[in-house]
């Protein structure tokens, strides 16, 4: 009792009396604070989520074949490259021992020139660079580089890695080694140029295949898939999905391979799609599914 009245003489218990005040205060500022935070980062989340969902799909565009036409393919190429250029079709084959340089004649599906490789040199993607044909090979680490006109062996590059696919931007080779990327290189000496991702919803898109460039669009068929993919070379992201699933007749599909080879034509403005083995080359324009 003495010392309630000394403290109270002093103003102690006024003191205590203040801070429990304070801190009720604060808890209760605490409180709604923290309510608060986790409803906005709620928010942001659900926004966050709601944006990827909606914005990516409506960035990528689903879109189909449209056949065109059928032409006859020497269903002995294993066609790794395809490319068109002043009415004819310059193909590159594969498999050790059969590996060649063809160029085609496109309603007949004639070879009017060929050139085989060594038989330690498997064939992939092909380019035009000016009148030079640059095929790639798979793990030989060497790129061949022909004269379109003469069809003779005019010079190599080396690189590391494996190639895939192969195509020219105007500026740049633009190649693939059946990962999500695409490396750019010097058209004249092959360095390095630097490589970008490629991401479908945002998912790294892996065994990028046969390559063309049209329009400021990267069209990759994927390996062991029916699809085509359209890619947007700067950003990598893919803007946009091809089905060409149904081309072959479940009787031609049984002695042909993969879905491998697009070449454009500029003038029709149509693309040629074919296959490892396939028995046909198929024109197609590519729409919007409906
Ligand atoms: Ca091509």
């Amino acid at each position: 009792m003495a010392m309630e009245n000394l403290m109270e003489g002093i103003g102690i218990s006024a003191v205590t009396v203040n801070t429990g005040r304070e801190k009720i205060q604060a808890v209760k500022w605490f409180r709604i604070f923290h309510r608060t935070a986790l409803g906005l980062m709620f928010l942001g989340t659900v926004s966050l989520f709601l944006w990827a969902i909606v914005g990516q799909a409506q960035e990528v565009e689903q879109m189909v074949g449209r056949v065109l036409g059928t032409y006859p393919h020497d269903p002995a190429a294993f066609t790794q490259g395809l490319l068109y250029n002043q009415g004819k079709l310059y193909e590159s084959t594969g498999m050790y021992g059969q590996s060649q340089i063809r160029e085609v004649e496109i309603v007949s599906g004639n070879v009017l020139r060929s050139l085989s490789l060594s038989i330690e040199h498997f064939g992939e993607g092909l380019a035009l660079v000016d009148n030079r044909l640059i095929q790639l090979t798979w793990r030989e680490h060497i790129a061949h580089v022909y004269d379109r006109d003469t069809f003779e062996k005019i010079g190599e590059f080396r690189y590391t890695g494996e190639g895939w696919g192969l195509c020219y931007d105007g500026t740049y080779l633009i190649m693939s080694n059946g990962s999500n990327r695409l490396f750019l290189r010097d058209p004249n000496t092959f360095e390095d140029r630097g490589s970008v991702a490629v991401t479908l919803y945002g998912q790294p898109l892996r065994n990028l295949n046969e390559l063309e460039f049209v329009n400021g669009f990267v069209y990759a068929n994927i390996f062991n898939q029916e699809t085509i993919a359209q890619i947007d070379p700067k950003s990598g992201r893919v803007t946009g999905v091809i089905n060409a699933a149904g081309l072959l007749t479940p009787e031609e599909k049984k002695s042909a391979g993969v879905l491998n080879g697009i070449a454009f034509n500029p003038i029709k403005q149509t693309f040629y799609i074919t296959g490892k083995n396939w028995p046909k080359i198929f024109e197609v324009t590519f729409e919007t599914a409906r």
